[in-house]
């Protein structure tokens, strides 16, 4: 019995975990490798001029890696705006 009230408060968890996923919905994560940092301003700078991107949630960038992972709102910018904004920083986007 008791078994059985614990098995449904977890479905209840995961149905209201569900339902969480599905309103931030809108919220994506991607890579994108970047050529030319060298050091950690170079990869600040990158940072900042996406946080200051509206629709960026989180940017970490990695110069050793050559990378950038960003987390944003779908619905407020695109892919290819985030590509735009470290292309202008001077640092380029590979392909
Ligand atoms: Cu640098």
């Amino acid at each position: 019995m008791f078994r059985r009230i614990s098995n449904f408060a977890v479905a209840c968890a995961m149905v209201l975990t569900l339902g969480l996923t599905t309103a931030f919905a809108a919220t994506k994560t991607t890579t994108i490798r970047v050529t030319g940092m060298k050091c950690n301003q170079c990869s600040s700078s990158v940072a900042k001029a996406l946080k200051a991107t509206a629709g960026v949630q989180e940017a970490e960038v990695s110069f050793e890696k050559g990378q950038v992972v960003i987390t944003y709102d779908d619905e407020k910018v695109t892919e290819a705006k985030l590509r735009e904004v470290i292309n202008s920083t001077g640092f380029k986007v590979a392909e």
